[in-house]
């Protein structure tokens, strides 16, 4: 640290020039990540909140009160009468605390949780973190977890069951309600990752989408993770956990005796009152209706460039059920990477050796077609090379 600090006009100038190297997600080229530009409200409300700290919220009544009002507004787009939950850091953290609570309720010496092979990593992290053996399920030709291969995973040391309601690959739906009756049948804990498809399902439902159930509305499913700061469109960090009933929240207390609050049950401590101040405000500005237009205007996009893609000779590794679309080329790789060098960030997928688009709320018409129009160029460009 210098001596000396600058004054406020100097350092400012020269994090400007840090802030320079990022890339902005408005500008179009941001084709790989589940997160998006915040909404303004949700901007000003965390600027607001900035100094809130939920790990003492006896010092903050009014951030205590707006996350209990987001996650009860989560709770009922989720269909969980009674349910109750926390805005955490991410849907990591949401994960770990639905295995957190799955684990201790069962309390076995040799854990086992039974994951889709489609799993987001943080499983890996979690399992790693909580000593939990990872047992994988089959995919079937649509990418979703196969009911008979889940049943046949589970064993006495079984803790809980994973389903995702929009994986973070394809975003592909498991058959939650499969799950949930094998969940009942054999008495395991069914958890929901639904840290992306869960603030989009619900509204593709009002817009004339069909949806198989994925909520609290199936007996099985005991919690959900749903992520503010994904289709949420708020700022980062905003997970959110939400539990069926208070009771699974005994599993995961920890006593913090000199603090305002007498427990905590998230696993971050000082946590940003910030979170849920953005999201309650996003929430409350946009309303239901503001979320179908968002989620009407991305779906409309993912055809565009789905159909689009198909017409430029690349095959969808499956019809997008939710807004991402995955595509192959002859050499998906080196294509991203191509794609790289003109400066479009699109993720290559190992698993799938496949390129996937998430169509987040900031991408509009003419970035798709500009990524097209690159796209085409490239793929016309190495066509005598038989690289694509
Ligand atoms: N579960 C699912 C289904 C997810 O898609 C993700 C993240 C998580 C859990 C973990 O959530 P956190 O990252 O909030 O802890 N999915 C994105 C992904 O892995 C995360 C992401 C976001 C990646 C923005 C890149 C990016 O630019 O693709």
């Amino acid at each position: 640290m210098r001596d000396k600090g600058l004054s406020r006009k100097e350092v400012l100038a020269e994090l400007r020039k840090f802030w320079a190297q990022d890339l902005r997600y408005e500008d179009g080229r941001i084709l790989c990540s589940m997160c998006t530009d915040p909404h303004r409200v949700a901007k000003t409300a965390h600027s607001l909140f900035s100094s809130s700290n939920l790990g003492d919220s006896g010092l903050f009544l009014g951030s205590l009160r707006l996350e209990k009002e987001v996650i009860q507004k989560l709770a009922a787009l989720l269909n969980g009468k009674g349910s109750v939950g926390f805005i955490v850091s991410g849907g990591t953290e949401a994960n770990l605390l639905a295995l957190l609570a799955a684990r201790n309720m069962a309390n076995v010496s040799n854990p086992e949780v039974v994951l889709p092979e489609s799993a987001h990593f943080s499983f890996t992290k979690i399992c790693d973190l909580m000593g939990l053996k990872a047992v994988y399920a089959s995919l079937d030709s649509a990418y979703r977890v196969v009911p008979s291969s889940v049943e046949s995973c589970i064993t006495k040391n079984t803790v809980a069951v994973v389903g995702t309601a929009g994986t973070a690959e394809l975003g592909a739906v498991d058959p939650i309600d499969k799950l949930s009756e094998i969940a009942l049948d054999r008495g395991v804990y069914l958890h929901v990752d639904a840290a992306f498809g869960g603030l989009i399902i619900p509204f593709l439902r009002d817009i004339g989408y069909t949806t198989a159930d994925f909520d609290f509305r199936l007996e099985g499913v005991k919690s959900i993770t749903v992520d503010p700061h994904k289709m949420g469109m708020t700022t980062i960090p905003a997970g959110g956990i939400l539990f069926r009933n208070d009771t699974f929240l005994d599993y995961i207390k920890t006593a913090t005796p000199y603090l305002t609050e007498e427990r905590q049950y998230t696993f971050v401590g000082t946590r940003p009152g910030a979170s849920a101040a953005a999201t309650w405000t996003v929430f409350e500005h946009l309303g239901r209706e503001g979320f179908r237009n968002t989620i009407r205007r991305c779906m409309r996009l993912t055809k565009f460039l789905s159909s689009k893609l198909e017409a430029l000779g690349f095959k969808l590794v499956s019809q997008p059920t939710l807004n991402i679309v995955a595509f192959k080329g002859s050499d998906s790789k080196l294509l991203s990477e191509k794609l790289r060098q003109r400066g479009w960030f699109a993720s290559y997928i190992p698993r799938f050796d496949c390129i996937r688009i998430v169509v987040m709320p900031h991408l509009r018409k003419l970035h798709l077609m500009a990524f097209l129009k690159d796209l085409s160029e490239i793929a016309r460009a190495n066509a005598t090379n038989a690289a694509f």
